[in-house]
């Protein structure tokens, strides 16, 4: 009999394609994980800029996830942008029957085109609510600043802002180095991921790539890590292939749109620019 590997992405549809929803099921796809969807909110969006938003009803997003659970199921779940408290309260509610489920955790903030996505009282809720429940959480340094409340700007505050996130409940804690403060820049041109599972500390580097912005770049690496995760993948092996993908995603990325963030390529192997 053939398995198949499922994974559902409960995040904010972008028109643009680029990231969000759009990015979750190509990377599931491209990564041979059957995907699946809750939406939890609609954005107007382009290369250019951010035109509007509008969230879902609780109800409709639970009904979504149970739909899918109850039924195709998953074999881990990832969630992206929630925005309000009201949502993480829904994914919380729905997540809980199912610990047997991976939950990665993308602490979507921002968008590409400078966004903000979550208030105050929603990164409180996800803190005390949602962390406790993920295996993964993968913020970028403003989300980590944000969940920590404190600045990032030396390789010590990195260690100890990620021992901080660590002690909100996920099994691991990884700081996505894209954002990363100018000094913290690697010398060599690499970009370095910070991993932590309360025992090691591990470094995951790819090449620092050139051309601009890329939209979805970070929607994509946790998706991969959760693409991985649903096949059965270590965590630490999973983040390491998925920074791999994000490589070849942007190297043969091509420009779509007028603006400066243009997409990533989920399917390089098979379609060159
Ligand atoms: O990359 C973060 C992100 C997540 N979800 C949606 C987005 C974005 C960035 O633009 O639009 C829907």
């Amino acid at each position: 009999m053939v398995t198949y590997f499922k994974a559902l992405t409960v995040a904010g549809s972008d028109s643009g394609g680029g990231a969000g929803i759009q990015a979750d099921l190509k990377t599931f796809a491209a990564l041979k994980v059957y995907g699946t969807s809750a939406i939890t909110s609609v954005t107007a969006q382009n290369s250019q800029k951010f035109l509007a938003i509008k969230y879902l009803p609780s109800l409709l997003i639970i009904q979504q996830i149970n739909a899918v659970l109850s039924d195709i199921g998953a074999n881990a779940i990832k969630t992206g942008l929630l925005g309000k408290p009201n949502v993480v309260r829904a994914v919380v509610e729905c997540v809980t029957p199912h610990p047997e489920i991976p939950l990665i955790i993308d602490p979507v903030m921002t968008s590409t085109t400078g966004r903000t996505f979550m208030d105050f009282k929603t990164i409180k809720a996800l803190r005390n609510l949602l962390l406790p429940l993920a295996l993964v959480v993968t913020p970028n340094f403003p989300e980590a600043q944000a969940l920590t409340g404190r600045d990032i700007k030396t390789e010590a505050d990195c260690l100890q802002a990620v021992e901080e996130i660590f002690q909100m409940g996920p099994k691991v804690v990884i700081l996505k180095g894209g954002h990363c403060p100018e000094n913290l820049k690697n010398a060599n041109g690499k970009v370095t991921d910070l991993f932590y599972d309360g025992h090691n500390f591990q470094k995951i580097s790819g090449p620092c790539l050139p051309g601009g912005t890329k939209h979805g770049t970070g929607c994509t690496f946790s998706a991969a890590i959760t693409a991985g995760i649903a096949k059965g993948f270590s965590v630490l092996h999973a983040a390491q292939s998925a920074r791999k993908y994000l490589t070849k995603t942007w190297t043969n990325s091509f420009p779509v749109g007028k603006g400066q963030s243009s997409p990533l390529n989920h399917f390089y192997d098979s379609w060159k620019a």
